[in-house]
């Protein structure tokens, strides 16, 4: 096994954390300092390598199993920084360590029995929330929770699916086989709920596309730049401004939603426009949610099919109603009844909900066997269904995840996770 070293901070701070794994952590970084501090204790040390000072650094151990690997860590506070980091870097290296893969340290933690998949998978969520809304999920880990309940009562039911594998006939006890059937069927609808949520759940995870879409010169660059809070898109008084898609990152309720600038729909001979034109009506198809602007006494553009939109007045200060960019009168309760319609399009209240298609897909199967096991009367025949919604359950958790699942979720982290 080799040891592997990462900067497990983000960069430009002052100080860089590099963490340090594997069987030879402890003996390389008592070269680099000459002695090691007791285990979990903070130390000051000067770092050496071949008779040069690289850098003084913090320094704590974590032998194993103790560590966040499970195996002998150490993580050296460097000054931030890239040429420390690439000097410690290279002493690292010409000690015999290398740098890690991208998820290497939690591939290595899951591997120790350190987390599950799911617990690695919120991780990376919970690195990678941008949002209120995303945090609350990643750090929640309901699905881990309700996971490992959900494996314990299956297991019980497939002891008592065993029991009366052994019973003849004659002498089943109707109550105990409906009891099982009731158990099966309860585990069953309480898997579909979860996937019910997974759109929602997914959503979160990825954030939302809103897009503006109306007329020329409704306002929509104006709206858009006033609901960013900063100056993204062209605004000009002569219709047809807008030409490509402009979005932005914005925070509605905690949901991170990327809002979409389009070009003013109409017919137009000038091709770019038109090719403009097109883009704003595929890009309003495919969002989540669609914000249709007109001004005053204008006609809304229709609504792509099956998504929902609000309608709303632009310019408000020039009389009627709607709202204002301009003097931002409205833009409150805009703001409000959006943030309400992106918590609603993510909304799983705490309940467990697979956010990933691995996971989705695992409790798919896991549901589906225990269907097939409700179908079938023959106790040998229902038991093998069970097994199999069992397995597809371990495999929710990670525990028998073959190699290339386990390399398709954790290369999807960064280097340091
Ligand atoms: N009075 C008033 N004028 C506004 C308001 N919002 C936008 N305008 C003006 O309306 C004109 C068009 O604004 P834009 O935001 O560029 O409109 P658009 O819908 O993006 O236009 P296209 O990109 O051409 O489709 C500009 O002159 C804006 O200053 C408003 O709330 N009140
Ligand atoms: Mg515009």
């Amino acid at each position: 096994m080799s040891t592997i070293f990462a900067p497990i901070t983000g960069r430009g701070g002052a100080v860089t954390v590099v963490r340090l794994s594997g069987p030879q952590a402890l003996a390389q970084a008592e070269a680099l300092t000459g002695r090691l501090p007791p285990p979990r204790r903070a130390a000051l040390r000067k770092l050496y390598h071949e008779g040069r000072l690289l850098d003084e650094a913090l320094l704590v151990t974590f032998p194993r199993p103790h560590s966040f690997t499970g195996e002998d860590c150490v993580e050296l506070s460097l000054h931030g920084g890239r040429a420390v980091l690439a000097v410690v870097s290279a002493a690292l290296v010409a000690l015999g360590a290398r740098p890690a893969e991208p998820g290497e340290f939690s591939r290595r933690a899951f591997e120790a029995g350190k987390l599950d998949l799911l617990q690695a998978e919120a991780m990376a969520d919970l690195i990678a929330a941008e949002t209120e809304a995303q945090r609350a999920q990643a750090v929640g880990g309901a699905l881990h929770e309700a996971c490992a309940a959900w494996r314990e009562r299956l297991r019980q039911l497939m002891a008592r699916q065993e029991a009366l594998i052994d019973f003849p006939d004659e002498d089943l006890p109707p109550e105990v086989e409906a009891a099982l059937t009731g158990g099966i069927a309860v585990l069953r609808d309480e898997l579909r709920a979860a996937l019910a949520l997974a759109p929602a759940a997914e959503r979160l995870r990825e954030g939302l596309e809103f897009v503006i879409l109306g007329p020329p010169n409704a306002g929509k660059s104006t709206l858009l730049n006033a609901l960013a809070g900063e100056d993204v898109a062209i605004v000009s008084d002569s219709p047809g401004t807008t030409r490509d898609a402009v979005g932005v990152r914005v925070d509605f309720g905690g949901v991170p939603v990327h809002l979409t600038d389009t070009a003013g729909l109409r017919d137009t001979a000038d091709a770019i426009e038109a090719e403009g034109v097109k883009r704003a009506q595929a890009r309003a198809a495919k969002a989540d949610f669609v914000l249709l602007a007109a001004g005053p006494g204008e006609d809304f553009a229709a609504p792509p099919e099956g998504i929902p939109f609000l309608r709303l007045r632009t310019k408000a200060d020039l009389g009627g109603e709607g709202v204002s960019a301009r003097t931002g009168a409205g833009m409150a309760q805009l703001r409000a009844q959006l943030a309400a319609q992106a918590q609603a399009l993510t909304g799983t209240k705490g309940a467990p909900a697979p956010a990933r298609p691995r996971q989705m897909a695992c409790l798919r199967d896991t549901q589906a066997a225990l269907s097939r096991a409700l179908a079938l009367a023959e106790p040998e025949l229902r038991g093998e269904e069970l097994r199999i919604a069992a397995s597809a359950l371990a495999r929710l958790a990670g525990g028998i995840a073959v190699e290339e699942i386990l390399d398709a979720v954790f290369s999807g982290f960064c280097i340091g996770k």
